[in-house]
């Protein structure tokens, strides 16, 4: 039987923290198991926000690297950097000629990002190219942080308006989105979700951390006047976010952490949480320095060849059904 085909990106907007790896990434991973899987760096998102381009040059090659460190495997899974397979930015046009502005001018992450980056074309289409990063593909699945849920719904708009005007041609593609860890909250603001772009760089914990910054982080976490290690989301936040995240990292219940902290004073409750994670991290650490640079480009390059000889086939049937064909 053909495997169902599995498709998700990671902007190199910086490197990547603790919410992408328990929001996303591990699902990335656990999924090349069972499904199809590909994996984009998606960089011509990274140029919707102010960007320097050297940064972002190395910024790639980094993310590539990290995905490689937390179990992405090339053998295993399509991976590529999307501004090498231009069939993205085509379908993306295609689906903006579908594409109603009532829907992006509901986009919450565009009106948050939109303060900081200024009101830009490429920033409010975004989730238009998002879509075309999974239709290009035809994916049926898209592992994802639960931000990400607007855009997917988007998605699947835009699939069946498709298929609706021009004859069926994309599935309508799931939501994979874990049931713990869909969304971990920055460190600094318990209310707000941990973010590569967040304005401290104490509220993300970022897999390449050293254990000393990583301590250093968990320690100036802010959490709440009461003394007590207690979970819950709406009246303490902040420890709840704290029970979460070494709760996922080593599948301990989070009853079985707070019988364990339930006495302990709020600092040495953040030493632990701290402690938990560098452990977590540490061999996702020693994969990353292992990797060679100069290896993992032409991984990258040998993943766009692939990427685009798919891509293409798909589009070459999206062009004839659209009138656009040869
Ligand atoms: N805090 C989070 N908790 C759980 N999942 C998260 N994701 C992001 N933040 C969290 C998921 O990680 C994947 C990759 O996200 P992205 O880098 O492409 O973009 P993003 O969602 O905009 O992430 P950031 O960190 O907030 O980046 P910037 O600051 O550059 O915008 C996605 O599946 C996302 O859901």
């Amino acid at each position: 039987m053909t495997k169902r085909t599995v498709f998700s990106g990671i902007q190199p907007t910086g490197s990547l923290h603790i919410g992408n790896y328990l929001g996303a990434l591990r699902n990335w991973v656990d999924l090349q198991n069972d499904y199809d899987t590909i994996y984009c760096v998606v960089d011509m998102h990274a140029t919707t926000v102010p960007y320097d381009p050297q940064e972002l040059h190395q910024s790639r090659v980094l993310t590539a690297k990290l995905l490689m460190a937390v179990g992405v495997d090339p053998s295993r899974s399509l991976l590529y950097f999307q501004s090498q397979v231009p069939q993205h930015a085509e379908l993306s046009w295609i689906l903006g000629s579908m594409t109603p502005l009532g829907a992006l001018n509901r986009m919450t992450q565009y009106k948050e990002k939109a303060e900081r980056a200024g009101q830009m074309l490429g920033l409010y289409s975004y989730p238009v190219l998002m879509a075309a990063d999974i239709m290009v593909h035809k994916a049926h699945a898209v592992p994802v942080g639960d931000d990400q849920t607007q855009h997917l719904e988007l998605t699947r708009d835009l699939a069946e308006r498709f298929n609706n005007r021009f004859g069926y041609t994309f599935p309508v593609p799931d939501q994979i989105t874990p049931k713990r860890g869909a969304r971990i909250m920055s460190l600094q603001d318990p209310t707000a979700k941990m973010s590569k772009s967040d304005d401290d760089p104490r509220g993300a914990v970022l897999l390449l951390d050293s254990a000393d910054t990583i301590v250093k982080k968990f320690k100036s976490a802010v959490t709440d006047s009461e003394r007590e290690v207690r979970y819950d989301r709406e009246k303490k936040a902040g420890i709840s976010n704290l029970l979460d995240i070494p709760s996922i990292h080593t599948s301990k219940p989070v009853a079985d952490l707070v019988d364990e902290y339930v006495d302990a004073g709020y600092g040495d409750f953040k030493v632990a949480v701290a402690e938990a994670v560098v452990e977590g991290l540490a061999p996702i650490r020693n994969e990353y320095n292992a990797l060679d640079d100069a290896e993992v480009s032409r991984i990258m390059a040998r993943g766009a060849l692939d990427a685009r000889t798919r891509a293409e086939q798909e589009m070459a049937d999206v062009r004839t059904k659209v009138g656009l064909g040869a």
